[in-house]
Formats: structure tokens, sequence, C-alpha cells
């Protein structure tokens, strides 16, 4: 299926011809008919000599009307531009040009109808030369009458060209239907339609729906007038909804494939064309079929950043519109550079934004987004609508690959530094470290991490265990050297404070495996553990406190601990009389 759009100046016979093109009504309104014209979108569909189908989405020509035709016009792609043979170009067959243009269509043909009334020829050379001037060139013309038929049999031959011209759809890219239309089923709910420009949808299959918390499910759906268990793009559906209150929604939400789209409400955007010098300070955005009042803020010559009433799932390179509902102008289109940009509070923020967005173009870039946002995770990025096709460096966050190095090395001067201020702790807290980087993830410190650095219960330090402060290892030495022949002898407390062994210090050794707490001032070297054991499973079994501290050549002090000890680890086992024996 291709979806045309008309488009021209009120009573030109736009209706008249879909109607004599499909045999189907497209004024769906009694007042419409009462009235002889159209006020919102009309629907119809034929079958071209191809065998192919056109849907066409016919608006209202009148000047009022001009934000229902933006509606049917702004997800569509090709347009049937129409102009009577006995009025010519008109001002609403420039406005609705404007806004086509405005959008970038580029696919389109004119057609002047009320032939029967007028020479077509002046009003086709003139609307030719208009519409050349635009984003759809040079477009093939056909003069009609919808009264008598005469041109019919050319205009659908002339569709057929024109759908064998449009780009394939993308049926795997995501989701976003423009709601056109909403009403209640008697018996089956809310239904919506619109025109699926791109993608797949199901029946079963969850959307999500800006401001819903919880996502839709779509009940059934109907393309053409007959249900159907899928649509793929192009398509015109009606999409019923299992559970949506009808007030949930209308003309300009959208149903969206989930987590595929960033709702925003400021963009920062490419004015199309020459921008006027002074645009108002307030406009309408026009996008898709919604419609939202926007305050404009203008950054370089052909850049503002817009900020919408209302957020809107819009993507970078996204085409919209601005219109002055005021004067009744099509201001521009533009192309949305950015849909996430950054505040802009310092001062020269805003011109230093402005030489950013010289440099974009509206194509999704990788790399770019990466080297100006430094650190994303792909799931923002995919939502922005830039496609990630790079590793990311931790859980889904991307870096830029400059910015990840420099991190790099901030990260090993900063556990350096910390390691300098406080020698006696096993390395800098993980914690600590993501604040000083101002990282918004723990998972990035520790992907940051590199040999000889390690984590280790929560911090980074050197990857050697052993590591001690000089100082303490210092001290670790001195007892090895004074002790080492009388393993048993814990240096007395005065003696540890001698040798600078203060309580953090001996932590730090014990931490480090150099010494062995057995009670706050009592330690002893690491191999004491294995040779008490060796010693006492020496004595005749069971053997007493008495007995240990003599076979081990040392006091109380030590013996109760180290036994005790001993008997937590399963090398000794303690009897009801109070002796031991070696478990072996
Ligand atoms: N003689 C003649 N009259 C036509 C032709 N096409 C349309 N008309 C008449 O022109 C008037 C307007 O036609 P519509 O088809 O309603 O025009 P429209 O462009 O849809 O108007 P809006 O939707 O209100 O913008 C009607 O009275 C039609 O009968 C034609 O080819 N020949
Ligand atoms: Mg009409």
């Amino acid at each position: 299926m291709f979806v045309v759009a008309t488009a021209g100046h009120v009573d030109h016979g736009k209706s008249t011809l879909v109607r004599a093109l499909t045999g189907m009504e497209p004024d769906r309104w009694a007042e419409e008919r009462r009235r002889g014209m159209t006020i919102d979108l009309g629907f119809a569909w034929t079958t071209l000599p191809s065998g192919g189908t056109v849907a066409f989405v016919d608006v209202p020509g009148h000047e009022r009307f001009v934000p229902n035709m933006l509606a049917g016009v702004g997800p569509v792609p090709a347009a049937l531009i129409v102009v009577a043979a006995d009025e010519g170009w008109m001002p609403q067959s420039a406005e609705h040009l404007a806004a086509l243009d405005a959008l970038g269509v580029a696919y389109g043909l004119l057609a002047v109808t009320r032939a029967d009334l007028a020479d077509p020829g002046p009003a086709t050379a003139r609307a030719r030369a208009e519409i050349a001037e635009t984003s759809l060139g040079a477009v093939p013309a056909v003069a009609v009458s919808g009264l008598t038929g005469a041109g019919l049999p050319q205009l659908r031959a002339a569709l057929d060209r024109l759908a064998a011209q449009l780009p394939a759809p993308v049926v795997d890219d995501p989701v976003r239907l423009w709601v056109d239309r909403s009403f209640t089923v008697r018996g089956s709910g809310t239904v919506v339609t619109g025109t699926l420009g791109a993608g797949r949808l199901r029946v079963g299959d969850e959307l999500e729906l800006a401001g819903a918390d919880e996502p839709v499910r779509v009940r059934g759906l109907h393309s053409l007038g007959e249900a159907r268990p899928e649509a793929a793009a192009v398509a015109r559906v009606a999409v019923n909804l299992r559970g949506t209150p009808r007030d949930r929604l209308g003309r300009g939400d959208a149903l969206l494939t989930p987590g595929r789209f960033h709702h925003t409400d400021l963009v920062d955007v490419r004015l199309a064309g020459d921008p006027a010098a002074d645009l108002p300070a307030t406009l309408t955005l026009h996008v898709g079929s919604a419609a939202v009042p926007v305050r404009v803020r203008p950054l370089g010559p052909d850049t503002v950043r817009l900020r919408l009433a209302r957020p809107l799932p819009l993507l970078v390179g996204d085409r919209a519109l601005l219109r002055d509902p005021g004067r009744h102008h099509v201001s521009g289109g533009v192309r949305v550079l950015d849909v996430a940009p950054p505040p802009l509070g310092r001062r020269g923020a805003a011109a230093a934004r402005a030489q950013v967005l010289a440099e974009l173009d509206g194509r999704p870039d990788l790399t770019g987004e990466l080297r100006r946002r430094r650190l994303i995770r792909a799931s923002a990025l995919i939502r922005m609508g830039v496609p990630v096709h790079a590793e990311p460096v931790a859980g889904d966050w991307l870096a830029d690959p400059a910015h990840w190095r420099r991190l790099g090395e901030q990260l090993t001067e900063e556990v350096a530094r910390h390691v300098r201020e406080h020698p006696l702790e096993p390395g800098m807290p993980v914690d600590a470290l993501r604040q000083r980087l101002a990282l918004p993830d723990r998972v990035l410190v520790e992907a940051l991490v590199r040999p000889p650095l390690r984590i280790h219960a929560g911090r980074v330090g050197a990857a050697s265990a052993n590591a001690l402060p000089e100082p303490v290892a210092l001290a670790v030495r001195r007892v090895r050297a004074e002790y080492g022949d009388r393993p048993f002898r814990a240096p007395e407390a005065d003696r540890l404070v001698d040798l600078g062994l203060g309580p953090r210090e001996i932590g730090a050794a014990v931490r480090a495996g150099a010494l062995l707490r057995l009670a706050d001032n009592v330690v002893l070297l690491p191999d004491a553990l294995d040779d008490a054991v060796r010693v006492l499973a020496g004595l005749p079994q069971p053997f007493t406190l008495s007995a240990a501290r003599q076979a081990l050549d040392t006091t109380r002090r030590v013996a109760v601990p180290l036994l005790e000890l001993l008997d937590r680890r399963g090398a000794t086992r303690r009897l009801p009389d109070d002796a031991r024996i070696v478990v072996t």
C-alpha cells in the first residue's frame, strides 16, 4: 500500500477527486456534506492498474482548518496537489505547498481539476513553477475533471508511477504511529487510526503511550476496512486498544515501540531554507499528527532551541514544521539536531552551543554523540534515534574513547593520592572514587580499574595483598628479627609502641597478612599458628594450658588467646575438664 495526502485550496475539488478515484466518501461528517466542505481528515482507498493499493488522506483546504491539514500530511511522505483550472493558484495552494516543503515531502503529483470549466494550461504552468521551487521539485501534472471523469485513467497511471518511485518502507524500524483519529466502537472499546510509516504492528503487541504508566496492548487491527493479524508499513491502520479509555488519547498522541523513543520537551533544531531573521518567540510546532506550542530561543544563524508545551517522542533527524497560527503563516521547516540538549546556564553557553550545532546535520552520529556526551547509556542513545554499534565499556554504558582513557589516568592518580594521604588504608573506596571522578555508576569505576590496581573488599588499591606502607613493613621486619627464634613471645605493649605499631598500623599489617592478632596488643608472626600446632602435637594428649605454655615457651598472655584461636580454627579441641587435644 502507499499513502498519499491531498493538498490544495478550499473548493478546488480534492474530495471530489478522491471520491471519483475510490468510490468512497472522504467527507465523513454530516456537517461536511451539508456545507460541501471538508473540515477534518478523510480516508479512502482504491486499487491501481498495477494491482497495488493507494490510500488517500484527504485534507481540508479552508484556511481555518490548516492545523487539521497538517495532522494529515505530517506522517505521509507523498502528496497529491490539487489546483482548480478555473481558479488557479490561491493562498492555501501556497500555504499547503509551503507546509509540504517545510516537512521535506519529496514525492508528489499535480492534479489540475475542474478542467471541464476552464483551460487547465495556465493553472498547470503556474502550479508546476511554484512546486518546482520546493522539496517536491518537478512533478508530473494531470488535468482531470471530477465531474466528467476526464483524465482519471491518466491520473491512476501517474499514481502507479509515483508509488513505484517511493523508497521501500523500513519494516524493522520501531513503530511510531501518530494518532490522527480516536473513537469508540461499541463492544470493542477505543480505536485509533494513523498512517504507519515504518515498522510492523501485530495483534497482541504492547506499545508505549506517552504519559501512560502502563503499556497499552493491541487488541485488534484493521487496515483497508478488514481485520488483520498484522500490518506492515506503509499502511493506514486502525488499532483497537485493550483497556485504554478513549479520553486517554487522541490526535497528536503516538503509539510507540517500547523503549525506542525519548519523550522530550526540549530540542535544538536547524531551520530549513532561508530562516526568517525575526522568528516570533512563540510558535506552533507540527510534527506527525501533533501540534504543540513552543517557545523559540535563537542560538546560531539557522539554529534555535524549542521549549515544547508538552513532551513529544522525537528522534534526531526528525522533520517538523513551525507555524504562526496568528499570522496564518508557515514559518518554515526544522530538522531536529538534538533531543536531549544540555542546559544553557553559564554565560556564553548559548554561543558555545551554537558552535556545536553548526557542526550537526541531523544525521544520527554515534561518534559525535559520544564525543559530546562523553558517557551515556546505549539505551538512552537508541531512544534518541542514534543506532548503537559500539561495545559498552561497562553495563550498557558507552564512552568516548578519549574520555575513557582520561578517566583511567585520573583514577590511577586519585588512588595514588589517596594511598599517599592514607597510607594505612588498603586502597580507596570505590564509592569515593565514583564521586571524585563524577561517574554516574559504580560499574564504571570497576571497569576502569586495571592492573597493577585491583578491587578488593570495596576498595581500589595495589594488586599485591602484601604491599604494606613502608614504616609498617619496617616494623614487621624488626619484629621478625627480634622474635623469629622465640615465635610465641609476643612483643609487650610498650615495645609495640617503640616499634611504631599502634592499633591502625597493626590493623594494616594484619590485613596484609604480615602479623597475626590474638588480642588487643597481642600479635605474633603469622607462621606461629602452624608451628604451635606442631609443638602441641608432640605433647602427651590431652594437655593442659600450663603444659602448652611451657612447651611453647610463652606466657599466659599469649597462650590463652592462642589456644582459643586454635580451638576456633578446629586445630585443637577443648575437653570438659579444660584439657585439650590436637585434632588430627
Ligand atoms: N465542474 C466541476 N466541478 C467540480 C469538480 N471537482 C469539484 N467540483 C465542485 O467543486 C466544489 C468543491 O469540491 P470539493 O471536492 O468539495 O472541493 P475540496 O477541495 O475537497 O474542498 P475542501 O475540502 O473544502 O477544501 C463542489 O461543488 C464540487 O462539485 C470538477 O472537476 N468539475
Ligand atoms: Mg474536501
